[in-house]
């Protein structure tokens, strides 16, 4: 998200390696016993590498593999390589710069991680993220991202249905709404600590869904991405993907899950909330009141000369699934 004093996509563009070649090198320099630092002097190290390594030299956090079945692919999509998706990120709760989080979330205490669903459901209950992990049918969904700040990434997330999630919990006939909050930690979010540093956000951070939107297959809770468990700058454990709207939706590290017979307040809304709608639907057609939403700077694996500046598509190409949802809506109000 942008503060006002800052520019869109401040991700600079040096060349990254793909995704098997990055862990090839890695567990290669792992295996020959050589740090971070080997690393930043070698010839061949651009500011990406520095960035990277920063993160790894201060310890990432471990990430778990995954048992999931494979997403059909989409030749007319093209992956992110995944050093790009864990080192420019939004998690304000870690910093407001794009590479804050990864350099400042690796001590996120992960477990146990317990997620409440509560509010209007016959049977609220407490889950273990870990457990729920294991027993889950996980799927791969390769989907589109696109930042309300005007870049977007392809990421291979591993999740399942939000919606087959929820009737678990038997929603009642008055669940109109939910309502999804972030963990509330200022000794581990140094963004919670001040009103500064975490970007002007009253935390937790808290975003909600319509129903509809919620039990919609698109709508995915994620634990993983690229094979393996979710990196802590992604939203570890377990965070919300909701591929049509702006990514600001898509909630991370989340603890509370209410179902709700109103709408419920949104972090960016309340911030600003002539910016930033409940709907958040990406919509080519209706700008941000300081930028155009008509174009977008996809973060693929080339350098700063391949960088590639695309149309954005409505509902950000899921239109065909998911336009019903918003028949006889004036999106221009609603957005
Ligand atoms: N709790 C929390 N969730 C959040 C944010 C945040 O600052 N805090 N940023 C949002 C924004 S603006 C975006 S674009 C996505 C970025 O997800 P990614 O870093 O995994 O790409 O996370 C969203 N979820
Ligand atoms: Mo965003």
């Amino acid at each position: 998200m942008l503060l006002k004093n800052r520019k869109p996509g401040d991700l600079s563009e040096s060349d990254v390696t793909s995704e098997s070649n990055y862990r090839n090198r890695r567990n290669f320099l792992k295996a020959m016993g050589i740090g971070g630092m080997a690393m930043a002097t070698s010839a061949h190290a651009g500011l990406f590498d520095l960035l990277s390594q920063d993160s790894e030299a201060q310890g990432a956090a471990e990430r778990k593999p995954l048992q999931f079945t494979r997403d059909k692919p989409d030749p007319s999509l093209t992956l992110t390589p995944e050093p790009k998706i864990t080192s420019h990120n939004n998690f304000y709760e870690f910093g407001t710069g794009k590479t804050d989080p990864a350099r400042n979330s690796q001590s996120l205490q992960l477990e146990p991680w317990t997620l409440t669903v509560e509010g209007e459901v016959a049977r609220p209950g407490k889950v273990d993220v870990w457990q729920l992990m294991a027993d889950a049918q996980l799927e791969e969904r390769i989907y589109r991202m696109r930042c309300v700040e005007a870049w977007s990434m392809v990421i291979p997330w591993i999740g399942f249905e939000l919606g087959k999630f929820l009737q678990r919990f038997e929603p009642t006939s008055r669940a109109k709404y939910v309502a999804f909050e972030t963990l509330y930690d200022p000794e581990q979010m140094p963004g919670q600590r001040n009103r500064y540093a975490g970007g002007g956000i009253d935390y937790p951070y808290v975003e909600g869904l319509r129903i509809d939107e919620a039990m919609h297959p698109l709508a995915i809770l994620s634990v993983g991405l690229y094979g393996e468990t979710l990196p802590t700058q992604n939203g570890a454990p377990i965070r919300l993907v909701v591929p049509w709207k702006y990514g600001f939706k898509g909630i991370k590290s989340i603890v509370r899950i209410r179902l709700l017979e109103k709408m419920p307040p949104t972090t960016w809304n309340l911030l600003a909330s002539n910016e930033y709608g409940f709907y958040a639907n990406v919509n080519p057609a209706v700008d941000h009141p300081r930028w155009s939403q008509a174009t977008e700077r996809f973060i693929g694996a080339g350098g700063p000369l391949s960088v590639k500046r695309q149309k954005t598509l409505p509902f950000n190409g899921y239109g065909e699934q998911v336009a019903a949802l918003y028949s006889g809506m004036n999106l221009k109000k609603y957005f």
